[in-house]
């Protein structure tokens, strides 16, 4: 029996009450660019490391990308390497359900039906909003960039989902995603499962490699702040040794070395070492010898991964299939989580639909 079929859109529903093995997860990521270690470290690793136990739902969120002002052609490149990132780190098809949000249309309907709950002031006190509009210039910018938490609340609300594994950024969206779904639910009836962010331990926050006070991000204009996650063995120990160090010399995780507790970081989320441990590792060591050491061990960590998105990329038809499949099986719920939603605010108004 498909989702589908479980759920009828015009079946009462208590989502809570949903008998469930696994908790539903669902996350995304935007094809802006190419991902980042920050991508990497603080989402799409711990998707891989935790699918088996739960019921995981992914997807390349492209209508978010079109929020910045992006070349259409990019924005296709960009896509096709994501989802062939996604598989490349691990995520199963067979077990995930992978898929490009464009391919499902329920999720703009579903952000429509979202606006009329959700307030301007709070989508004005987002930070990663007041980031990107340049600290209050707002000249040219789009209101998709202002309305993004609503199309992420409807992305995250049209799986029932339980968790969304984020780095630390995306907490506050996801908080915001609640509050409209326990305020939908409080006006118009039990609709939605009103989800919890999941924050990684370590590597929830990477920072810029020029900056260590910013985040480390896949948009910004210096190259040499982010590195990719298709960046080669050389350009990675490049940006590394290029990196921004703190002033000293003693290799410590403190609150006054922002960049070298970065580069820790870094290291103990690659390797699996507490800070503590390296930090004495790297007793009477220069900053130069973590940074030599932190090239290799990323270049090691994203050399496999590279070969396989090169395989992925190769054979754009099976790419292609894998994320109808996705797209076919992500419709099958968030169909019925949108009729039920329109049903529940009067625009399902056929007699059927009551
Ligand atoms: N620096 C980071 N450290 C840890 N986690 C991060 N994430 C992003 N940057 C870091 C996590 O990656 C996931 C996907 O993010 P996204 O691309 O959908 O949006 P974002 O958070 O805005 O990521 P970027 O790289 O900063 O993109 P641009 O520059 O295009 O805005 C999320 O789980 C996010 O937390």
């Amino acid at each position: 029996m498909t989702e589908a079929q479980a759920s009828p859109p015009d079946a009462p529903r208590a989502p809570s009450a949903e008998p469930k093995k696994r908790p539903r997860v669902f996350s995304g990521v935007k094809p802006t660019g190419t991902l980042t270690l920050g991508n990497y470290l603080g989402a799409l690793r711990n998707w891989v490391q935790g699918q088996r136990e739960v019921d995981p739902i992914f997807c390349v969120v492209n209508d978010h990308a079109i929020t910045i002002r992006i070349d259409p052609e990019e924005l296709r490149r960009n896509t096709r390497e994501v989802a062939a990132i996604y598989l490349a780190v691990g995520l199963d098809p067979e077990h995930c359900i992978l898929f490009v949000q464009s391919d499902v249309p329920e999720h703009t309907g579903l952000a429509w039906v979202l606006n009329s709950v959700t307030y301007y002031g709070e989508l004005h006190r987002m930070t990663q909003f007041k980031d990107k509009t340049a600290k209050g210039k707002l000249e040219g910018v789009s209101a998709g960039l202002l309305n993004y938490p609503i199309l992420m609340a409807a992305d995250i609300l049209l799986y029932n989902t339980d968790e969304v594994p984020v780095g630390e950024d995306q907490k506050q969206h996801v908080e915001l995603c609640r509050d409209v779904a326990i305020r939908f639910n409080g006006l118009f009836g039990e609709t939605f499962v009103v989800p919890k962010p999941v924050i990684p331990k370590v590597g929830a926050r990477i920072m810029s490699l020029d900056d260590p006070t910013r985040k480390m991000e896949k948009s910004n204009p210096n190259a040499g702040s982010y590195i990719l996650l298709t960046d080669g063995p050389d350009v990675i120990k490049k940006k590394l040794a290029r990196a921004v160090t703190d002033s000293g010399s003693e290799i410590l995780a403190t609150p006054d070395k922002p960049a070298i507790t970065n580069l820790l970081t870094i290291a103990s989320a690659l390797t699996g070492k507490p800070i503590p441990q390296l930090q004495e590792a790297y007793v009477g060591k220069m900053y130069g010898h973590l940074k030599k050491d932190l090239g290799e061990l990323v270049s090691e960590t994203l050399k496999p991964i590279q070969e396989k998105v090169a395989t992925y990329l190769a054979d754009p038809a099976q790419l292609e299939a894998i994320l109808d499949r996705g797209a076919e099986r992500a419709r099958a719920i968030a169909g019925p989580t949108l009729a039920l939603a329109k049903k529940r605010i009067g625009l399902g108004w056929k007699a059927a639909a009551r």
